[in-house]
């Protein structure tokens, strides 16, 4: 990408499209357009075509989508399938038809088999059945990197799929049943320290472990792969290290400097017991996570007694 290029971020309001413009701006980059939020819906062809008609972007960061944590994705499995499809087919194919020279479509570490080896090589893509707890995220985000694949194999498109792991930092969901498990803890531990509550309750057991990545981390290898990663299949992109939720608890616990008690509620899902990508392709090509685990998680701390 050359500084002068039209760079469009769909999802610019989300987590992780806020944090690629953010990381745009910084390194240079100055023409970047996002759709606008009133009267405009990526979920429909006619709204997406006369925005890439106005517009014609060169570079787009598909970052827009509905997503959200374990409850989320089980109360609503028709939005998560269908609202993804229909965004991500909509902005893929009238990229094709304005001639952008390259896209970026932000998969998810769900899509992987619930009993994938570990840690989870880009190749385990497809080897076995899906976890039913967001079965249906997952097959709308294969779907988009198989659209990717297939516009590179038919017509040539550079277009390339990315893989993050669980993603968190300033501006996520803290709505314990919509968002995800790093960001919901984050806001209920930091809550129940303000107001002495003496509990907090935590779903599940604890012990299933997964992986995180701090958004700006996210939004720094992105760009480096936008501008170095040219291939079909997918690339992972994580830090590569796991921790139990129950470990995640309790440092945000300590951080936090809580003194009241975690409850495991265990009549809540656990989901998939492990998650952790293998980072051996994205390290081979230069790039390496910068955010440890307790920086990340005091940058959110910042961001609620900022904010909330
Ligand atoms: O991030 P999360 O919601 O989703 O984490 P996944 C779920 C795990 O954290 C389960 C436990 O083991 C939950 O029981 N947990 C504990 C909590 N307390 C909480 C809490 O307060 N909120 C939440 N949400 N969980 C997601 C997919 O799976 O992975 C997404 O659902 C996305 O679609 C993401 O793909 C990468 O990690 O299980």
């Amino acid at each position: 990408m050359d500084s002068e290029n039209k760079i469009y971020v769909a999802g610019n309001t989300g987590l992780v499209g806020s944090a690629i413009v953010r990381k745009l701006k910084e390194n240079g980059y100055s023409n970047i357009i996002s759709s606008p939020r009133s009267n405009f819906d990526l979920k429909s062809q006619y709204d997406v075509e006369k925005f890439f008609n106005i517009n014609r972007p060169d570079y787009v960061f598909l970052a827009a989508a509905r997503c959200g944590g374990i409850f989320d994705n089980i109360n609503y499995p028709v939005d998560y399938l269908l609202d993804n499809l229909n965004i991500q087919n909509n902005i893929i194919s009238t990229a094709y038809k304005y001639e952008v020279k390259k896209l970026m479509f932000f998969a998810s570490s769900c899509i992987f088999p619930k009993e994938s080896l570990q840690p989870i090589k880009e190749e385990y893509l497809l080897t076995g059945p899906l976890e039913p707890t967001n079965e249906y995220y997952s097959i709308a985000k294969i779907a988009g990197i198989k659209l990717c694949e297939a516009y590179r194999k038919q017509y040539g498109c550079n277009f390339i799929s990315v893989n993050p792991c669980n993603v968190y930092g300033p501006g996520d969901k803290f709505d314990p049943l919509k968002g995800h498990v790093m960001s919901s803890l984050i806001y209920k531990i930091w809550k129940a320290h303000k107001e002495n509550q003496s509990d907090v309750i935590c779903f599940g057991d604890g012990s299933p472990e997964r992986e995180f990545i701090h958004v700006d981390d996210l939004a720094d290898a992105s760009l480096f792969l936008m501008n170095s990663y040219n291939e079909h299949g997918i690339i992972n992109i994580g830090t590569g290290i796991d921790y139990t939720i129950k470990k995640i608890a309790e440092t945000i616990k300590e951080l936090v400097g809580y003194s009241g008690n975690l409850v495991w509620d265990t009549t809540k899902p656990n989901g998939m017991l492990k998650k952790v990508l293998d980072v051996s392709k994205l390290n081979s090509f230069g790039w390496r996570s910068k955010i440890n685990l307790n920086t990340g998680i005091e940058s959110v701390l910042n961001y609620l007694e900022k904010n909330i």
